[in-house]
Formats: C-alpha cells, structure tokens, sequence
C-alpha cells in the first residue's frame, strides 16, 4: 500500500514537466540504494535517464540506518550537490581522467573533450563522463554516488564530494554496501553491463594511424604470421576512406575492401574499420545526400544546419538524439559490414569539431530528441553524444550481421555505455609517465562500469623506444583490451620494429595472454553478468587492509591473478598466500622484462597452449594450474560457449567448477559441471600444483577426477 502511494508520487513527478517537487525528497529504490531529489527538480530537464538502464521504482522511506545525504544547492547559476567525506575514505571511479588510482583530491570535468596527449587541463577532463564515484570507508565498508545527470557538471573530491552543474538541479543514486565489489556489482545492476563480446576480441589486436594501402595491411598480417607473434585483429584507421568521407573507400589505397577483409581472414585475422560521426558536404555524396534529405543534422541555435570542420573539411553531424537519425545511421552498417568488416571503431565522438568552442559544437546547438527524449540544447546532450552514436552503431552492426556478437570501440562515452561498446584510453603518449598511468586510468574506467578497456599499447603520440615498448606490452598484454596502436608521424610500433630483442619479449608476453585466454574469457562473461571489471585494483584482495588502498602499480585480474610490472618500484601487496605462476613458453632465461605474475594460493587457472589467433582456442586439452590455500584447497571455474552468436542466451554454454583437496599427501582435484545446457565434456587435463617448495606436475589423463601425490 505504502509502495503504491510513493510510485504514485513519483509518477506525478514525472509526468508534470513543470513540477517541483518543492521540497527535497529522498526514498529508496533497492536494499541499500537510495535516490534523492532536490526541491527544484524537474523532470522535463533531466529524465529520460541515460545512466540507468531503467527508470528505478521506488520501495519505500529512507531507513533511519542511512548514512549518506546529500545537500543539494544552486549558487551562480550552477546546481550544486555535496557529501561530506569521512576521515580514511578511499575515492575511486570517476571514469578515466589522467591521474592516481586515488581521487581523493581530485577536481574533473566532465564535458567530453578531444584531449590529444592529455594536453589540456593535465587530461582531467578527457573523452568520456562518468558522474559516479565509488568510496571505501576505512572500515572496508563503501559507497557509490550516481549523479543521474548528462549536463556539463564537475566533480570536486577535495574536502568534500561536490557535484557541480551547468544544468538544471539533478538526482542522485546512492548505494550503500559492506564491500566495493558489492558496489560495484550494484553499479551493474543500475546501470547495464557489457554484452558479451566475440571471443576474437579478447586477442592481441595491432593498429596503426593508418595502414594503407591494402599491400601494406596484407604485410602486416603477414609478418605476425611469419615472426609467430600472436595476434587477431588488424584496425583500418581513417585514411581507407575516399577523402574521409565516412562509409567510403579510397579507390587507389584500398580498391577492393572485400579482398582485405577476404585476405585477413585467411590468415586468422579478424577486421576493425573506423567510422566517425562528422559526414562531408559534398553534392552526391550519398550519406551527406541521404542525411540532409532526412533532415538528420545537428542545429544551430537558430535552427540552421550546424556546420563544423573535422577530417573531411566542412562537415554536418547526425544528431543522435532523434529516432530517425539512429534509425537511418544504423542501415548505413548494412552494405558497409557486407564488405567482410568484423568490427567498427567509433572516434571523434565527443564530437570532435576542429574549430568549434573547446574543440567541438557550441554549447547552445540544438537536438531535437524524439521517442520521449525532450529537444534540448548541446550542453545538455554533448555527453552523451558518443552514446547515442555506438548505441545506433550496434544496432546497425546487428542488423547487417543477426547471427554475430558485435564488436564495437568507441572514443567518447558516458556512464553505462559498455552497454553498446568497448573504449580505449584515446591519445596518450610514448613516454614512461603514460605507460604507468594507463593502469590506474583502466581501474578507475573498470570501477565505472566499463570493463572492456585498455590504452593505446606503445603509447600513440611521440615515438617510442624499444625500452618502453618492451616494458610496455609485459604488463599491456594483461589489459582487458590488448591493443598497440601508433599516430601517424611516429615511428613504427610493431612488436618487431624495435628489434629482435623486443621482438622475443614481445611474443614471450604476446604468448602468456594467449595461454591466458579461458581465464579472461570466464572473466569476461561475469562481467557480462555482473558489472565487475576483469582489471581490479590490488585493495580488492583486502578491502579492509588500508595500505593497499593507493597500489596502481600492480593489479589483479580477477580475483586470482596478479600482475606485478617489472618497473614496479616497492608495490604494496596484499596478504596472504601469491606463489608465482610461470608460462611453458617463457625462454629459459629471464627476459628483463616480463612482468611477475602470481597466483593467489586457493584457485585453479585453466590454460591453453599457445596459439597465433583464436581460431585456434580449443579447450580439448586444457592445464589446470592449482595454488592450494592454507586449508589445502582451490577452486577455479571455466565458462565456455561458441565464441560468438548468441546461442550461449539460449542456454548454449557451460560452466566448469574445479575444485581440489588435499588430504595427507595427496591432491585430489575435480571437474565438475556447474550449468549450461552444453555437453559436459571429457577433455584432456594436465594439472600443475604450485607448492612454496615448487612445482608438481601431472601427464595428461582424461579423466574428471585426478589425483596428486605430493
Ligand atoms: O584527430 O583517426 O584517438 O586513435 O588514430 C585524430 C586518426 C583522429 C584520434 C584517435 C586515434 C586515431 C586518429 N583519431
């Protein structure tokens, strides 16, 4: 009775665009998540959500246990939202701006920004906007805040936590739990999780800014064949296009796309091509042609066709916010994909306009909206611009191939766009500073919502020495997305062109995340399922242990594993047992480089042997690496499926539980199912126990129970 009144209350609030509430009204929408409006909140202004994938029903009062209020303010024609921070609270997400795993401190904005080599405002103000941040009391207990707000805003975690709005007075969700983790999973919950991607993303993926012609790309393929350097995806970066007008190709450079698509695929590989958002003017060009017939542009405040320069010279740029225009862009994918493209790369979609205010449209520029989205200005919409744009995207991918995971990287996003893509950390530099930066900047982009990212490998601007290179693609090989990738007037940045030395390193690293891949896949699919990020923080192994809370040197994959770079200087590590996981491929001799990876002592990591590309993933043979903990146990699991389609939604998967037992002097170790409606398989099983007093290995047996004599 008492729920219907208040979603009754809530529904009055919406539906009145002009409403108020007048004063400030704060209820819970889950077991530990509340939502608080301020007294001049409208509804008009704010809603529909881009944040939450639902618009959250309300269950009740706020309990008198709760803790965490806001105080909500406007001052200068600005909103304004604080908290107050307790003594030994930990500040973390915020997306990914420049700077320390920590952001106690910290002042960001959030207004989507072309930031080319974290020139401007020392990269706190970058690509994407994510108004949440996650807190971690100093008991281990935690906290996140969702400002449900795509305004430009910043966000102030000096003395206090400060939301501060160029829009109109918003909402805030806040989560209390006992843990980050479970934070982080409600984060999930509230808003979406990644899809489940194509199992060929989780290869090594090689780009350049731009391999062209299509002889070079073919060389390129060609050379990680030959070297045996493991790899699975080649990027076409804009100069395929005809005058980069979007949805061509240059007919001298890359004549017949077809046949790079075709070529590639022979060789194992699988093909990304990027697609921007600015569409030349030019007279029968057809997607400039089909887009002014549709009346799809970007407005000027007088209602006018925006026109901003970018690549192509003058362009007009699809306003995403209507319907029609995602509905038109999305066909645009059809004849594109039919060309044998696997994936499509989304940049300059903050939008990026060369010679707009702050480097891209004016602030008062029009949106039309449509489909219950309110017609707004820029500054409302800028945000989400990039959104928008790869939601549209991946239906149009999808609907040019039904039958296939798409595959999407997108430059500019907001919170809860993992939802439609994959990012990557734009334009960063081929120096040591970007190179260790990159780490905390991936966490922080995980404990936003986004697991699927990584940095340019290599650095993309300035050139870049065999030395960082090799230090670089140790511990990069371990980022969810495992891309090198190069600017145009830099060297080149192969894995084999900096020598044969950091070639051999190269593939000593390229070979370890290979053997890797079914234990990043079952990560990736639970983080399909729950919102956790595959790359975590150190302090996620001891939340409560406070000294851990600042390491962003060494990080975790998963729960089990943890990477240590080799120039991690004193890192601070978490208790407990972490014995060394050593790799059948390392050479016999100790590179220099290789970062030191450990297993926490309790778990069991399937592995696979080496292979140069994905085709080749085959779970018949599979090593189980076991680490008992003190009690002389483990567990581990496996999830497997297709690799791509959609059959695992219907229940076409499996999920393997290993678990293994000492008792006296003997390991026993079993395979069991755990669901899916997959066959359980018998495959072949080597199992290697880790001891503190080293290694015992067993032959391989086909059998789903095996035992090791210690
Ligand atoms: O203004 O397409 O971040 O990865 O190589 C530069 C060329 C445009 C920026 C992207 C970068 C890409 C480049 N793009």
């Amino acid at each position: 009775m008492k729920k219907n009144l208040f979603n009754v209350l809530i529904f009055l609030l919406f539906s009145s665009s002009i409403f108020a509430v007048g004063k400030n009204l704060s209820l819970m929408i889950g077991s530990g998540v509340a939502i608080f409006y301020p007294a001049n909140f409208k509804a008009k202004a704010n809603l529909p959500s881009f944040a939450l994938l639902k618009e959250p029903k309300t269950i009740g009062k706020i309990p008198d246990s709760w803790k965490i209020f806001p105080h909500f303010y406007s001052k200068d024609g600005k909103s304004i939202a604080t908290f107050s921070i307790q003594k030994g609270t930990s500040l973390y997400g915020t997306g990914e701006i420049k700077g320390p795993l920590l952001r106690n401190g910290e002042k960001i904005t959030l207004w989507n920004t072309d930031n080319w080599k974290y020139l401007i405002d020392n990269g706190k103000r970058l690509y994407q906007s994510h108004p949440w941040i996650l807190g971690v009391n100093a008991d281990g207990s935690s906290f996140g805040i969702i400002a449900d707000n795509t305004w430009k805003q910043q966000m102030e975690m000096t003395d206090s936590i400060r939301f501060i709005s160029y829009g109109p007075a918003f909402r805030l969700i806040v989560i209390q739990r006992n843990s980050p983790q479970e934070v982080v999973e409600e984060l999930g919950k509230l808003v979406g999780t990644m899809k489940m991607p194509p199992l060929w993303a989780l290869g090594f993926q090689q780009s350049r800014y731009s391999y062209v012609p299509d002889k070079r790309v073919e060389s390129v393929a060609d050379t990680f064949r030959l070297k045996k350097l493991p790899c699975d995806v080649l990027w076409m970066d804009i100069d395929y296009m005809d005058n980069y007008k979007i949805f061509t190709f240059d007919s001298l450079k890359i004549p017949h796309p077809q046949a790079v698509n075709n070529y590639l695929h022979a060789a194992g590989f699988h093909s990304v091509w990027m697609i921007d958002p600015g569409v030349k003017i030019e007279n029968n060009y057809f997607v400039y042609e089909e887009g002014s017939k549709g009346n799809h542009w970007v407005e000027k405040y007088d209602r006018s066709t925006f026109i901003g320069k970018v690549w192509p010279g003058n362009c007009v740029f699809p306003d995403f916010t209507r319907p029609a225009t995602r509905h038109w862009w999305s066909g645009l994918y059809i004849k594109f994909m039919a060309t044998g493209i696997d994936g499509v790369w989304n940049d300059m979609n903050e939008p990026s306009v060369f010679d707009g205010p702050n480097g891209t449209m004016p602030e008062d520029n029009w949106h039309r909206g449509g489909g219950g989205l309110p017609a707004d200005i820029h500054r409302r919409y800028h945000n989400v611009y990039g959104m928008l744009m790869v939601k549209a995207s991946r239906e149009g991918i999808l609907k040019a191939n039904p039958d296939k995971r798409p595959f999407i990287l997108s430059r500019s996003g907001y919170l809860g766009s993992a939802r439609y893509a994959a990012t990557w950390t734009g334009d960063n530099n081929g120096n040591e500073d970007n190179m260790k930066v990159s780490i905390p900047m991936t966490l922080n982009i995980g404990l936003s919502g986004q697991p699927f990212s990584g940095p340019d490998l290599g650095g993309f601007a300035l050139n870049t020495t065999a030395d960082l290179f090799g230090q670089w693609i140790s511990m990069g090989v371990f980022f969810p997305f495992c891309r090198a990738h190069a600017s145009k007037e830099t060297n080149n940045k192969e894995p084999w062109a900096f020598g044969s030395k950091i070639e051999n390193v190269s593939r000593t690293a390229l070979n370890r995340r290979y053997q890797l891949l079914p234990y990043y896949y079952t990560l990736f699919h639970e983080a399909a399922q729950n919102g956790m990020p595959i790359m975590r923080p150190i302090f996620f192994a001891d939340p409560k242990d406070t000294a851990l809370r600042a390491e962003d040197q060494a990080f975790l994959i998963g729960n089990d594993i943890m990477i240590i770079p080799r120039w991690a200087i004193k890192p601070k590590l978490p208790m407990g047992i972490w014995r060394n996981l050593s790799f059948e491929s390392d050479p016999a001799n100790d590179d220099g480089y290789q970062a030191t990876v450990k297993i926490k002592g309790g778990s069991i990591i399937p592995m696979i042997k080496t292979i140069q590309n994905t085709n080749d993933y085959s779970l018949d043979s599979l090593r189980l690496v076991v680490s008992l903990d003190k009690l002389g146990k483990a567990v581990g699991s496996l999830y497997e499926d297709a690799g791509d389609g959609f059959g695992y939604q219907k229940g076409e998967y499996k999920i393997y539980t290993f678990r293994a037992e000492q008792e006296g002097s003997t390991v026993n170790i079993e395979i069991l199912p755990e669901s899916g409606k997959l066959k359980f398989k018998r495959r072949l099983y080597l199992v290697k126990l880790i001891t503190d007093s080293g290694r015992v290995t067993t032959g391989w047996t086909n059998k789903n129970r095996i035992s090791i004599k210690l």
